[in-house]
């Protein structure tokens, strides 16, 4: 019987509830199957003390998780350099955030390459590889060069921008090149994949081979979209549980004069914080029966702290709160409650029952999870309402929410009056509509039909190896290095 291998940057034990989205799917995947789940440790250990990273295995349940240190120097350049500052923030469409630093590409190929090594070592023949995010682009092309013939899918979990914006990267040809090392390459949404489309065609001179398949550089990949998906049934349980259901008590009881606005993220630039924030202010501005009466719940769990741009967002955020509620507070009443902290998982899903309404407004956003876990959690005779911007990869799928553009401070702050005023029957045919959709392209339909695609790639041309040269640098990079 075949074995996946799944690799992505973190591992986590399957067995336990992790925090964030793609743990939780990738766990899923696992527990399904059984297999390998191969990345980085989260261990850096001091330059120079063990030469490369040492390898350690363990079983935890039917998975072994098999995991790598990173050297300060590897970590600093491949995590936090090059994935977390040049590509996090262009496939967020930001370029003025990108910082095209010296040496990072080298740690990034570096630690691809020393995991494809480290991998190499575990590997059987029949193992099918699932690569996970853009830390790991060119995990297959390295995996190639070593003499690795199994198939080999990619799966990207944030968006990939338009041509333009994705050739504003230095090295944007190697990785694009290094997706056609693997069989299959999935996205979120049919945008991304339009963006694909067309950046090989006009940069790469692909030929489109019909159904999804595209060659060039010698290669024949095939590029669909797979939107990731909740476990809805996991996620109702949750919200039925003990824990789920004292929080939705307690916050029934705690807001009952009020209403209760919802927002639920990684305090990240590329959602949307201050953009919401505004739109609340002008909410309470326009439309004053609101005054007194709605109140936001802000979760921005931390992340990334240790990177500039997420400390000014810190910064402008706490300020902005501040002022909100120092303008519009009263002594019995605060607009905003924002909380710079992680909430317990099995929380969670009490607190998006309790809320009137969920504000999901991303800037861009591969998927965007907690738009349905939202959905999910709500109580079907007395539903909650959905406001969603149009730039999450779940616009595509959940249409019924109320889909704003986050730019627009006053055209969201009128959405969410909407929200606020929607009427019972409405609120219910919304629900029950996104409700189908989240059941219908769950997690567990992510999973199987992504892999039965990998499965079916049609794989006689894919084993010969894809040559990656040196990425380029762009020329003032390379003065740096030179100088
Ligand atoms: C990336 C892509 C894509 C959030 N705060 C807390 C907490 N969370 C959980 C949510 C949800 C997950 O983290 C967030 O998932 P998202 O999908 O919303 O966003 P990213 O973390 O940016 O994920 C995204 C995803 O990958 C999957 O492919 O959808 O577009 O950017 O599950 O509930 N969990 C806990 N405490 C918190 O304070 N326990």
């Amino acid at each position: 019987m075949t074995r996946l291998v799944v690799v992505s940057n973190r591992v986590a034990d399957p067995r336990k509830t992790a925090a964030g989205g793609l743990a939780v799917a990738l766990a899923d995947a696992l527990n399904t199957t059984g297999g390998m789940w191969f990345g980085w440790s989260g261990t850096i250990v001091k330059d120079g003390a063990t030469g490369e990273g040492e390898l350690h295995t363990q079983q935890a349940g039917d998975v072994t998780l098999a995991t790598v240190d990173l050297s300060q120097e590897d970590h600093d350049g491949y995590y936090l350099g090059y994935s977390n500052d040049v590509l996090w923030p262009v496939f967020h469409y930001r370029l003025d955030l990108a910082r095209f630093d010296a040496g990072h590409i080298d740690a990034y190929r570096r630690v691809n390459r020393l995991f494809a090594r480290k991998l190499m070592g575990l590997l059987k023949p029949d193992d099918i590889i699932w690569v996970h995010d853009y830390h790991l682009i060119p995990l297959a092309a390295e995996l190639r060069a070593m003499g690795c013939n199994n198939r080999i899918g990619f799966f990207l979990h944030i968006p990939l921008p338009p041509q333009t914006v994705l050739a504003a990267i230095p090295q944007h040809e190697w990785l694009v090149r290094a997706l056609f090392a693997y069989d299959l390459v999935g996205f979120q949404s049919e945008a991304d994949l339009i963006h694909f489309s067309r950046y090989v065609q006009a940069e790469a001179n692909a030929t489109a081979l019909g159904n999804d398949r595209f060659r060039a550089y010698n290669r024949t990949v095939r590029a669909g979209a797979f939107p990731i998906g909740i476990d809805v049934d996991e996620f109702q349980a949750l919200t039925q549980a003990k824990d789920g259901m004292d929080m939705y008590h307690r916050m029934k009881e705690e807001y009952s004069r009020r209403k209760l606005l919802l927002g639920v993220e990684r305090l990240d630039y590329s959602k949307g914080l201050p953009q919401r924030m505004r739109s609340f202010r002008t909410l309470l501005q326009k439309y004053p029966e609101n005054l007194n009466s709605a109140t936001l719940i802000q979760i921005a769990s931390p992340s990334r702290e240790d990177m500039g741009a997420y400390a000014d967002l810190l910064r402008e955020m706490e300020s902005l709160c501040g002022s909100i509620n120092g303008d519009y507070g009263e002594l019995d009443w605060m607009p905003i409650r924002y909380m710079h902290r992680n909430v317990a998982r099995k929380r969670l899903p009490g607190l998006y029952r309790a809320a009137r309404v969920a504000l999901v407004t991303p800037l861009r956003d591969g998927m965007n999870l907690v738009a349905k876990e939202f959905i999910a959690a709500q109580d079907e005779n007395d539903p909650g309402v959905l406001v969603l911007s149009r730039f999450a990869g779940a616009a595509e799928q959940l249409e019924h929410a109320l889909l704003v553009n986050p730019y627009d401070i006053d055209g969201t702050a009128e959405v969410i009056q909407q929200a606020l005023q929607m009427p019972l029957e409405e609120r219910q045919a919304r629900h029950e509509k996104l409700l189908y959709r989240i059941r219908r392209h769950d997690v567990h339909w992510w999973r199987k039909s992504f892999l039965d695609a990998l499965a079916g790639t049609d794989s006689t041309d894919q084993r010969n190896q894809v040559s990656l040269r040196k990425p380029p640098l762009n020329e003032d990079v390379s003065a740096v290095n030179r100088g």
